[in-house]
């Protein structure tokens, strides 16, 4: 079984990752990872922490020579904004900690889990709640990614997103989209492949930043190289529909998730939303069929079919304000203005790396479940020996 967790607080000394079930024989190196670290700090429209941070993995377990040796890979982020937090963040108690730390937030953000955390916590000072809250988390995240985004290359499974929508703008890709879609909207500072609409968002963000507001927006994630049969129609919970939008909703500020066209299908009539299929016998990662379409986003019953699998993944914008929205101070009972330090305008296209890195995530633990393998070499035999199964059935 794949699983993994994280720990660690925004301000703290370091984010962990500890992400467990990669087989042994992986080959892994912090590059990999750093790679996807990186990809998640740039944007435009990120605040300046972005400026302070230089995301580098250390590996503390789980990899020896460059490979991953079957153990729990155990993996550390440093925060470098750690210094200028030391006092604040300190885990041993303090002289003074009785009349509360500097920079206590009780003026509660709308959005934010800070008065929802306090109230269910018992705590007086929202940092409690909001430094594990904040978005930092999803570096760690990034990192496990890369690693099951290193799983899936071996098997020529590859995941990339675009931004295609920012603040009420829409962008148009190119229908195909380009073979390497990462290097292509990596190219763009919002991950989008319109040039015309990503100079109206700049624009955008611009205004926005100077009215002290905030956007949000939708990226795409779409995952190439699938084969037919991961998931599975049996049970809820083994459905990889359900697992994917679960997986993307657990992201900072995720408010909804379209598999294929998403929404739009209940608009539509049975004949326009479904996939015609025609024969193709040299498809075997389709089962031996050429859909015409893709609407279906590359599952059925919850399962892939082996077309590409398209994900939408929309969030609201950031609820750190920098012309703050009214709320509570909790420590005087009084109407305040909310608490704001520094903030994003947008990080709506780190959002899209991170929502890479929930899907390499579910799909490679649904990949393992399939073809098993406590050695890369094994999983490797048993994905082999289903091709040549299926290639057995299509020649009949
Ligand atoms: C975040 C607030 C900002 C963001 C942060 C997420 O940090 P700070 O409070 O230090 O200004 O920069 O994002 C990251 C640090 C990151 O690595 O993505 C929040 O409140 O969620």
């Amino acid at each position: 079984m794949l699983r993994f967790t994280t720990a660690g607080e925004s301000h703290g000394p370091a984010l962990t990752c500890i992400l467990e079930g990669m087989p042994a024989g992986l080959p892994l190196l912090t590059a990999d990872v750093d790679a996807d670290l990186a990809r998640r700090q740039q944007g435009y429209g990120r605040g300046r922490r972005m400026q302070i941070e230089r995301d580098a993995v250390e590996f503390q377990g789980g990899v020896r020579a460059g490979e991953t040796t079957g153990a729990p890979i155990a993996m550390r982020i440093a925060n470098r904004d750690w210094a200028n937090w030391q006092e604040i963040m300190d885990p041993a108690p303090r002289e003074g900690d009785a009349q509360g730390r500097r920079r206590a937030v009780t003026r509660v953000r709308p959005g934010h889990a800070d008065l929802t955390g306090i109230l269910k916590y018992d705590r007086d000072d929202a940092r409690d709640i909001l430094e594990r809250a904040s978005a930092r988390e999803t570096a760690a995240r990034v990192a496990m990614g890369a690693v099951c985004r290193r799983l899936l290359a071996e098997f020529g499974v590859h995941v990339g997103s675009h931004l295609v929508h920012l603040g009420g703008i829409d962008a148009q890709a190119p229908d195909p989209l380009p073979p390497d879609l990462n290097a292509a909207a990596d190219q763009s500072p919002l991950r989008t492949l319109d040039a015309a609409a990503e100079a109206a968002m700049v624009a955008r963000i611009d205004a926005i930043k100077a009215e002290g507001n905030t956007l949000g927006g939708v990226c795409e994630v779409v995952v190439r190289g699938l084969p037919v049969g991961l998931g599975s129609h049996v049970s809820w919970d083994r459905k990889l529909d359900g697992r994917l939008a679960q997986a993307m909703m657990s992201i900072p500020a995720v408010k909804g998730v379209g598999i294929g066209i998403g929404f739009d299908a209940a608009r539509l009539t049975g004949a326009q939303v479904h996939d015609e299929m025609d024969p193709a016998a040299d498809q075997l990662r389709t089962g031996g069929v050429r859909r015409r379409s893709n609407r279906a986003g590359g599952l059925e019953g919850g399962m892939t079919t082996g077309e590409p699998l398209v994900i939408r993944v929309a969030m609201k914008p950031i609820s750190t304000l920098m012309r703050p929205l009214s709320t509570v101070d909790v420590a005087t009972g009084q109407s305040a203005s909310a608490a704001a330090e520094r903030s994003d305008v947008t990080a709506v296209p780190a959002m899209g790396v991170i929502a890479e890195a929930m899907a390499a995530y579910i799909l490679s633990a649904a990949l393992l479940e399939k073809f098993g393998g406590d050695a890369l070499s094994e999983t490797k035999r048993n994905h082999d020996a289903y091709f040549s199964y299926l290639a057995g059935r299509i020649a009949g």
